[in-house]
């Protein structure tokens, strides 16, 4: 049987099953083809897509800009490594800079490369720059943390399925509850040896956890007067899923640069990117800081064949002007707040949810059972059948982050959608 001889869902599932790790325990649908907001799978049933890919696919499935970009790329030129230079790495690195707001890009393909390449970036800094003692830096990361699954990325995790008996584990690091100041003076008080502060300005993975409105700048002003790398995975929040270019700077009212919000505006040291960099069309990630930082990575001190390729700097900087052209940050605040109030207003009315909590586009909703239940998977089931995907987080949490490209009438359609299945399971 030829690899792309169409298959049933059920024959394309026994095939992952058999030949495949058993790394993942996906929702049973096999999708072949995505246009926008829509997803198809192999029997030809249409849904709206409300993961993503985790929000990797902000501008939408197959972008026609996006693919094009790829498409004439990968017909030019696609992998030269670093060892020579190609004519689109400095061009995209100027607009991504520019973009942002920093100085320097150190291009990576996935999310826990860039992830790794802040924590080596921060410990050289600490070094060289602050003068901490050799094998003495530490990172201070967040309780419920979710930045990638390399060997030293799970030993600062708390969930037992990423870390138990991956160890032996990689030290340096100090876990700190999260959205609590208080415990982040307190390190910062009594660690000399402290090179950043790592954080997701939202939690993804730990529910859509968002922190209160001022803490990611009153954790930045710790960081400037303890002389300590503020350093924002930006890798699932960053451009355009929360209503603003990057979820640090709050909720401005940004179009390219953040307008100066008082209360909430965080200017990381070091950001780190990922995901929908490159629209889903490509792994891109990359890390940004200010030449006093990047400056300290020599030569021979970091890299990777892939990073920085032809294709890669094509594709991220038509995905980042599709942001700005198609005005993916106003849309996505916009239908964010429809979105809450919609789910809001039937919370009001029923006992199968408690709480819808979130910013943007990126939500989730907590269902009323308990964090052990299958409810949520139930329910994400449930709204496969009525038509539209999501995956939850929890037992008892789904996520909700379709693509930002959608419109009003398609989220008036989804939120039916969901409010519908969830009254399938009333009590
Ligand atoms: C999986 C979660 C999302 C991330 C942040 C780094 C990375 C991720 C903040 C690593 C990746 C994904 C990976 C995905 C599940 C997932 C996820 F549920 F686990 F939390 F998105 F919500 N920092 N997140 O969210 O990036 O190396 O994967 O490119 O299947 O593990 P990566």
């Amino acid at each position: 049987m030829a690899a792309t001889e169409t298959l049933t869902s059920q024959e394309a599932i026994a095939l992952e099953d058999k030949y495949g790790a058993h790394n993942y325990h996906p929702l049973p649908v096999v999708l072949s083809r995505g246009e926008g907001v829509y997803v198809w799978d192999v029997e030809g049933k249409k849904y709206y897509d409300f993961l993503s890919a985790y929000s990797a696919v902000n501008q939408g499935h197959c972008h026609p800009r996006i693919v094009n970009a790829m498409i004439e790329q990968a017909k030019t030129l696609t992998l030269t490594s670093r060892a020579f230079y190609n004519d689109t790495l400095g061009a995209y690195e100027k607009y991504a800079t520019s973009y942002f707001g920093f100085d320097k890009l150190l291009p990576m393909n996935t999310g826990a490369e860039a992830v790794e390449t802040a924590i080596k970036l921060s410990r050289k800094w600490a070094y060289e720059k602050k003068g901490v003692p050799e094998h003495e830096a530490q990172i201070i990361v967040c309780s419920n943390n979710f930045h990638g699954r390399t060997t030293t990325i799970i030993s600062f995790s708390n969930d037992e399925d990423a870390r138990k008996n991956f160890g032996p584990y990689t030290p340096g690091f100090i876990k700190i509850a999260y959205d609590d100041i208080e415990a982040l003076e307190n390190v910062l008080t009594s660690h000399k040896n402290v090179a950043g502060f790592l954080v997701e300005p939202i939690q993804g993975e730990a529910g859509v956890y968002t922190p209160a409105d001022d803490y990611m700048k009153r954790a930045q002003e710790l960081c400037n007067k303890h002389n300590v790398l503020f350093i924002a995975d930006e890798i699932q929040t960053g451009i355009a899923r929360t209503g603003a270019l990057l979820a640090v700077c709050g909720n401005c009212s940004c179009e390219e640069h953040c307008e100066r919000q008082e209360k909430t505006y965080a200017q990381p040291d070091v950001l780190i990117l990922g995901k929908a960099l490159s629209g889903g069309a490509y792994p891109v990630s990359a890390v940004l800081a200010n030449d006093a930082v990047m400056d300290v990575i020599k030569p021979g001190q970091h890299g990777s064949t892939f990073g920085g390729n032809p294709v890669a700097g094509a594709v991220a900087t038509e995905a980042l002007e599709v942001v700005k052209d198609e005005h993916l940050i106003q849309n996505a605040r916009r239908l964010g707040t429809i979105f809450r109030e919609k789910i809001n207003d039937f919370i009001a009315t029923s006992n199968i949810a408690t709480l819808v909590r979130g910013r943007g586009l990126l939500n989730a909703v907590v269902i009323n059972d308990t964090e052990d239940s299958s409810t949520a998977w139930d329910i994400c089931m449930a709204l496969r059948d009525n038509g539209l995907l999501a995956k939850p987080t929890h037992g008892n949490i789904i996520r909700f982050a379709p693509p930002l490209v959608m419109t009003e009438e398609q989220l008036l359609d989804c939120v039916a959608i969901i409010i519908k299945t969830l009254k399938e399971f009333e009590k």
